[in-house]
């Protein structure tokens, strides 16, 4: 049985996970009618991990008998200046992301809510990734500058960015 306190930290995760869906899915939307279908493709799967993400909050705190509650959303910016800061706001975003997990990790030890600090660490692990991911992109795009061709290149070859990322790291392959 979680405290009230876990089941109100954890249900703020809930929402930031599903506002990182939200975002990365008007970020794909705007990628794909830019013409950027790679980046699309790229932002649209991250968005539906994001939401495995909600979900597997949602069921934990729910089999360890809260509630997990289903929130209510803002609306996401409808357009990026580019792709380059598109990725810095991933980049921010998820450094965010990373910070709230840190403070949740921090309340389950205070409260010594070891089963849910245990859950979490799937969640530690995952923002080390993501975040690493979004660094790479970025440093790529540096290279990049404003070469057209480059860019075309880019988007060809985003996802592979990904797998190339996980294999040469060890990270996790799902
Ligand atoms: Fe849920 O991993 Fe990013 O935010």
């Amino acid at each position: 049985m979680i405290s009230e306190k876990i089941a109100k930290s954890l249900n703020r995760q809930v929402q930031l996970e599903a506002e990182s869906s939200q975002i990365y899915l008007a970020m794909a939307s705007w990628a794909e009618v830019e013409g950027y279908n790679g980046t699309a493709a790229f932002l649209y799967k991250h968005s539906d991990e994001e939401r495995i993400h909600m979900l597997k909050l949602i069921k934990f705190i729910n089999e360890r008998g809260g509630h997990g509650v289903i929130p209510a959303l803002a609306q996401p910016s409808l357009k990026y200046k580019g792709i380059k800061p598109l990725f810095e706001e991933v980049l921010s975003h998820e450094i965010h992301v990373s910070g709230e997990i840190n403070k949740l990790v921090d309340i389950c030890l205070k409260e010594k809510d070891y089963t849910t600090h245990n859950f979490l660490q799937w969640y530690v692990g995952e923002q080390i990734e993501e975040e690493a991911l979004a660094r790479r992109i970025i440093d790529k795009l540096k290279l990049i500058g404003d070469d057209k061709g480059g860019h075309y290149l880019f988007d060809r070859d985003v996802t592979t960015i990904e797998s190339a990322l996980k294999s040469e790291k060890g990270f996790r392959s799902e």
